[in-house]
């Protein structure tokens, strides 16, 4: 079946646009995707993204070679939103995952009837594994494996969420599992670990796969709070646990670029770096820098959902270029599907735009976002952004992003009827998307029991208690 597909895949390819290699070349595959998708980093935690003291040169290297993206949005200032949305193509609402994150009692999670990312690369031939967090469902028949990915390893919701990891005022009753498909392997994994074994894991994947397509899929848990290091990398920072932090992510990505140069397909390659909200800045040191941006992860401010981007696939993206046009996790979907010459199966709509012409350095091409909504992270319409100008509807404070990027001066006063416009196309374009509304999917009996209060010094693995 899809030895047939080929021809058709590559009727499609990027290597159309006339700056990739020419035919007969390996390099006229179909392309292979990876995407790094952190979690709370800020707009400002990279040095290409003008941190002074965090040290990032992998991910610098990649911005000098390939693209940086500076009015890149995620859909939602939380985790779970914010993931719906990256692999859907759709706002959260318009799929039901708008309601804040999944904690481990929760029953639901992004329904299997979506076509993901993985779900769309997957039906065309890829192979596809997911290394990281997941956090769009953890119940059986919500995990990676049932949303079009072959492989998964890591953990299925927050690193916080557990009862060994409290925050200030909180009470987990919960435990974390690490998971290989939908196997627990270890209950409450040495953190200090994540990042580097999941890099391990996605390097392994690309090595296997090497001679076929893929999508690598590597949602790091990290820097979300608790945060861990290795050994490597603890204590190394003159930014604190942080800065360690953020540089073992950069030695991530500098690993899974080695492992694509290493196999020869770095220029068949397309790869995003980004993150799913911003900044946790109640925690101080341990929560990241939004650099210029208001507010962080939470806040429908800038700090909130304008995240760092950079895109790297040499021979199609312009080498050190930078992208000020506005852009948001909703459209790697379809411009995925346009790069790779795929296609979304499916009918279903999405709000998401193939952004290929911003990537691929198309003279004078502009955002197809004709206008940007803004939810809580309870789902709430907050605002709206259309070219410069950015209406937050309570308390109705109205702001130029191309002279304001702070959001410190209010213009509401002086453009009444903009204010009525933009609140009226806000609310208009969030009763579509309301009423248009897919549900998430239930799972009533828990895949294990998360409530189970494990030790993990007395614990070492999955003993059937589920
Ligand atoms: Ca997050």
């Amino acid at each position: 079946m899809f030895t047939t597909m080929i021809p058709l895949l590559l009727a499609g390819s990027p290597l159309l646009h006339g700056t990739a290699p020419k035919s007969q070349d390996p390099a006229d595959r179909p392309s292979n995707v990876v995407v790094v998708f952190t979690d709370d980093q800020g707009y400002g935690d990279l040095s290409c993204f003008g941190h002074p003291t965090i040290h990032t040169p992998h991910v610098d290297r990649m911005a000098a070679e390939g693209m940086k993206l500076t009015q890149f949005y995620v859909a939602s200032p939380v985790c779970s939103p914010s993931r719906a949305a990256l692999l859907t193509g759709c706002y959260p609402k318009r799929v039901s995952m708008h309601e804040h994150v999944i904690f481990p009692a929760y029953d639901y999670g992004l329904h299997t009837d979506e076509v993901t990312i993985a779900d769309m690369l997957s039906e065309h031939g890829y192979a596809t594994g997911c290394f990281g967090k997941w956090h769009l469902g953890h119940r059986d028949g919500l995990l990676p494996t049932d949303q079009g990915f072959d492989v998964f390893y890591g953990v299925p919701y927050s690193n916080d969420m557990s009862q060994f990891h409290r925050k200030p005022g909180n009470n987990y009753k919960h435990s974390l599992p690490l998971m290989r498909g939908k196997d627990i392997i270890e209950w409450e994994p040495d953190q200090g670990l994540l990042t580097r074994n999941c890099t391990e894991e996605a390097v392994a994947f690309i090595d296997e796969h090497a001679d076929e397509p893929f999508f690598v899929y590597v949602p790091h848990s990290m820097p979300h709070i608790p945060l861990y290091a290795s050994e490597a990398f603890e204590g190394t920072s003159p930014r604190g646990l942080y800065g360690d932090v953020i540089e073992e992510i950069d030695w991530s990505v500098g690993a899974l670029r080695a492992a694509l140069e290493r196999n020869g397909i770095a220029d068949n390659t397309i790869f995003v770096f980004t993150t799913d909200n911003g900044p946790w800045l109640p925690f101080k040191a341990d929560g990241g820098s939004a650099g210029p941006l208001r507010g962080g992860k939470g806040s429908n401010h800038e700090g909130g959902q304008r995240v760092p981007c950079v895109v790297w696939s040499p021979g199609r993206i312009p080498p050190g270029t930078v992208c000020r046009e506005v852009a948001t996790t909703m459209d790697l979907l379809p411009t995925i599907a346009s790069m790779t010459g795929t296609k979304p199966p499916g009918s279903d709509v999405i709000d998401g735009h193939d952004i290929s012409p911003l990537l691929t350095g198309v003279q004078d091409a502009t955002s197809p976002t004709e206008s940007f909504l803004y939810y809580t992270a309870q789902g709430d319409l907050a605002g709206i952004r259309r070219g410069k100008w950015k209406l937050l509807l309570e308390p109705g404070t109205l702001f130029d992003l191309e002279i304001d990027v702070s959001e410190k001066w209010d213009h509401a006063q002086q453009y009444p009827e903009l204010v009525e416009q933009l609140r009226t196309e806000a609310i208009r374009r969030d009763q579509a998307i309301t009423a248009q509304a897919r549900p998430v999917r239930t799972v009533e009996n828990p895949l294990w029991n998360p409530e189970y209060r494990v030790n993990p010094t007395e614990y070492p693995g999955d003993d059937g208690e589920r």
